[in-house]
């Protein structure tokens, strides 16, 4: 979307002197192109590993560090879209990094941590803040993961709740949908067991019909998955598929199906269609932790996970478009499961 690299350099001398300044003025951030004369400057990329259109996800990333930048003086922000060919995000990732331009890459899935460890044992002095995704132990990288076990899981239990009502096209239905982008491990491991998990606690007879596009784009997919699982008894389907999910929505709506929708609010998408939204606050945890990085107090090498307690994972219940779509005997019944999660009583660990 801009530029990849960023090329200023110094002449190695004013850098020496530079740094020596620094070193004497007992500074201990992260500035690192700056010439004497000049005020410093902080640049920070932010890595999208995909593209942001149809992936609030991603949006919400740029959003957030960009809010961050904006409240610091000299800092830069620039967002680097790296496109669907996961082949290429190394590479990519490599080469932002050897352009030594950045004093920070932000990004964000659970595929990064895996790349910046990579891409870290050859560039070091790299800094990377990651959201979605986790590891430890690399002093180059702090990551901030979501329980996205508490969200499936309230997606789980508004999607059961409203099958069992009847009032889709599917009658009185046991079965519900979960369509993915692709298979990785966060969606079979924790997601999809704990979407499933959710279900079974209104009814242990509902089953989940999981079905994988193969990318995060293709909405003529989406469409034809969500026709098919609706075809199979599937009354309200879970759409975790970027811009496929567009697809997935549209057919849901022409055959009187009900979608839940994950990361962001999605009523206003089709209202009467979106009957849940299971959110992240991807754009607080990215300004958030932004801050910190140009505050100096980022602890990398350390890891932290969020859920609904601290405010990052939620349930979106005061929307109209919901409060039209759902009874209020099954609002009633999701706000008390938030209620127990939020309390402490139900605990969805790892
Ligand atoms: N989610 C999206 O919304 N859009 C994407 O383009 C996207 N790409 C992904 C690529 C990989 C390799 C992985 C592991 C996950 C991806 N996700 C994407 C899923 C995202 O990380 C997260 O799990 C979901 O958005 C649910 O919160």
């Amino acid at each position: 979307m801009q530029r990849l690299f960023h090329t200023t350099r110094l002449p190695e001398k004013a850098l020496a002197v530079t740094l020596m300044l620094l070193v004497f003025s007992g500074f201990s951030g992260c500035v690192k192109r700056s010439a004497a004369g000049e005020a410093p400057g902080i640049s920070i990329a932010v890595f999208v590993p995909g593209v942001m259109s149809g992936s609030p996800i991603y949006e919400m990333l740029a959003q957030g560090v960009q809010k961050a930048g904006a409240e610091y003086p000299q800092v830069e922000v620039q967002v680097v879209e790296a496109g669907y060919n996961q082949a290429e995000w190394e590479p990519k990732l490599t080469a932002l990094a050897a352009a030594e331009s950045y004093d920070l890459i932000v990004s964000s899935n659970p595929s990064l941590p895996a790349l910046a460890q990579s891409v870290s044992a050859k560039f070091p002095k790299q800094k990377f803040l990651l959201l979605d995704g986790e590891i430890s132990g690399n002093p180059a990288i702090y990551t901030m993961r979501y329980n996205q076990r508490e969200q499936a899981y309230i997606a789980g239990h508004i999607a059961a709740l409203i099958a069992q009502e009847g009032k889709t096209a599917a009658g009185v239905s046991k079965k519900i949908g979960l369509i993915a982008g692709q298979e990785y491990p966060a969606m079979n491991t924790i997601m999809l067991p704990a979407y499933g998990e959710a279900a079974r606690s209104i009814d242990p007879a509902f089953q989940v019909d999981f079905r994988v596009v193969g990318n995060w784009f293709d909405a003529g997919k989406g469409a034809e998955l969500a026709l098919d699982m609706i075809r199979g008894g599937s009354a309200v389907l879970l759409c975790v598929a970027g811009g496929a999910n567009e697809g997935a929505v549209q057919a849901a709506s022409e055959a009187g199906a009900k979608v839940i929708w994950f990361d962001t609010n999605g009523y206003d998408i089709r209202p009467g269609t979106v009957a849940g939204s299971a959110i992240l606050r991807q754009d607080k945890a990215a300004y958030e932790q932004t801050r910190r990085f140009l505050d100096g107090t980022l602890p990398f090498g350390t890891s932290e996970i969020v859920g609904i307690k601290d405010g990052y994972v939620d349930f979106i219940e005061d929307d109209q478009n919901y409060i039209a779509a759902v009874s209020p005997e099954i609002r009633a019944k999701q706000g008390e499961l938030l209620r127990r999660i939020r309390s402490g009583e139900l605990v969805l660990g790892y």
